[in-house]
């Protein structure tokens, strides 16, 4: 097949979403732009693209929930729809002018370190590239989990999960079965609870549902933030401090939780009026080991004439139903699988191959996910994982996390610039050092010690996923590349 790519680049990123954007503009920006961002969707976006579920919005505010150096005043709520920040997205991209070097369509199958040349061999859909640099931007809860159970295949109706909706399938007057109660269903069921004729949610662990408190700004405001210099700084600013002043704080002194708890629980007495019904909406874990969740449509929607809320196990799909524990057989047309994605075992890191050939996925078998600085990997020299191991929030907005690791990246970039460097791989020691720290911290967090199951656990119990500290402690820490954490070697000599 001939390449339609460039066969060689200093870097190569993957993913377009906001870490794969924010890393080619801020490449652009230093004069490295000779840079290739392959995609495998059609469009910039990441999670922005791919979840266009009814009623998809984000859950951090819309302020915080942009680039620091790409302000929008236009934000219509105070927590942006999905189609706004999408639209945001698209629209830095393209005002960014790095637009020409992005590859959509294009699908990474492999991408391997080379030793003797110092240079990272991937092989895409589109073609074969090499680079100096591998930047990893593909997303955290950007593959789909499917549940498996028993018939599944066979469901005779629709079937689709959350991440990737079916708008071709009309809703109106259907029977709809939602599975799972996180994040995405709890915005999901409210809308579908208007269109459709009757909704089973199937849930297996109630979740915590604090208000939303949403609203739409009034056209002085958004006119302020366009012309008044600094206010919507100072805004941002002002919700970044109130999230991170309090929040870390509580996953360690559960008695801090306590307030959060009422809140969330009086919430579901305000919508709820049945007992039997607000019994088995109340959750049975502490508070905060699973994400938060917030909506004011949620409960009322699930309270619903028609609405049931299946809490007994399901055992198995047939061509026409969903049959639970009991052994009542629900009959349904269309089946939502809102049931998450692959967190800890990123299919993206069996396709990474480092020195000696193993793959990222091999290398975390063992120890679960990990990272120096969630960043860069032993074995993995001049790789820069995006949103990598215990990067993740719970709390507060995954965009400062992500300029902060891009920040990371410029000033490794910048200093084997200068030092003349071909590669540059984390020590063994320093990753360890940086993850048992992190690790022994992570046992005294209500994520680990709260009582439930969640997809920031991997198999083994570790939470891998989330960072346990202040969000500016992490950019503190990545603000300066620390080459004495490193192993470094100059470029490989062309033999005569
Ligand atoms: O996925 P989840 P999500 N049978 O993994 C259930 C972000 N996000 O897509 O709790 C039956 O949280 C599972 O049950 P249980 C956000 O970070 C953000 O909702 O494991 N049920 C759970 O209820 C979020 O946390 C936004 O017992 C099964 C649900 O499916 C993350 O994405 C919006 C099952 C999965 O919940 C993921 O959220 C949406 C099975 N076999 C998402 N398997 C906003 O910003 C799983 N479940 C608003």
């Amino acid at each position: 097949m001939e390449s339609s790519l460039p066969a060689d680049v200093r870097h190569l990123v993957v993913g377009a979403g906001f870490a794969g954007l924010c890393t080619a503009i801020k490449l652009d920006e230093d004069g490295e732009g000779d840079f290739l961002v392959v995609e495998k969707g059609p469009d910039v976006g990441g999670t922005w693209r791919d979840n266009t579920y009814p009623g998809a919005a984000c859950d951090v505010p819309s302020q915080l929930y942009s680039f620091s150096f790409a302000p929008n005043p236009d934000w219509s709520m105070s927590f942006s729809p999905q189609p706004e920040i999408q639209a945001y997205l698209r629209r830095v991209a393209r005002e960014s002018g790095v637009l020409d070097r992005f590859a959509f369509d294009t699908v990474v199958e492999s991408a391997s370190w080379d030793d003797a040349t110092r240079t990272w061999t991937t092989v895409t859909s589109a073609g074969t590239v090499t680079s100096q640099t591998l930047v990893v931007g593909a997303g955290g809860l950007s593959e789909p989990r499917l549940p498996d159970i028993e018939g599944i295949e066979e469901f005779g109706g629709h079937l689709f999960h959350s991440a990737r909706w079916d708008h071709d399938v009309d809703l109106a007057g259907t029977r709809v079965a939602v599975i799972g109660t996180g994040a995405s269903a709890i915005q999901i069921v409210p809308e579908l609870q208007k269109v459709a004729a009757h909704l089973d949610v199937y849930q297996r662990t109630a979740p915590y549902v604090m208000p939303r408190h949403d609203r739409r700004y009034t056209r002085l405001e958004r006119l302020a933030f366009r012309h008044v210099p600094g206010l919507q700084k100072l805004y941002r600013t002002a919700i970044y401090w109130g999230r991170e002043t309090y929040v870390p704080g509580f996953t360690r002194r559960p008695g801090l939780l306590a307030p959060a708890r009422r809140m969330a629980l009086a919430n579901l007495h305000k919508a709820v009026s049945d007992p039997d019904l607000r019994a088995r909406l109340t959750p049975e874990f502490e508070i905060g080991c699973k994400r938060i969740l917030i909506s004011n449509a949620y409960y009322p929607a699930v309270a619903a004439d028609d609405v049931e809320l299946v809490t007994d196990a399901i055992t198995r799909v047939t061509p026409t139903g969903i049959v639970t524990a009991d052994g009542t057989e629900r009959p349904v047309d269309v089946i939502v699988v809102a049931t998450g994605f692959h967190t800890t075992d990123l299919p993206i890191a069996e396709r990474i191959h480092g020195r000696g050939g193993a793959s990222l996925a091999d290398t975390w078998a063992g120890t679960g996910m990990n990272a120096y600085k969630g960043t860069t990997v032993h074995g993995f020299p001049n790789l820069f994982v995006l949103v990598g191991p215990n990067t993740g929030l719970g709390h507060s907005s995954m965009v400062f996390m992500i300029e902060s690791q891009v920040a990371y990246l410029r000033d490794a970039v910048r200093t084997m610039r200068a030092a003349g460097w071909a590669a540059v791989e984390p020590r063994a020691a320093a990753q360890a050092r940086w993850n048992d720290a992190l690790q022994r911290r992570m046992r005294r967090t209500v994520w680990n010690t709260g009582g439930c199951a969640s997809w920031y656990l991997d198999a083994h119990g570790r939470n891998t996923v989330l960072w346990p500290r202040a969000t500016f402690a992490f950019r503190r820490l990545l603000s300066r590349f620390d080459p004495a954490a490193y192993e470094v070697s100059t470029p490989a000599t062309t033999p005569e």
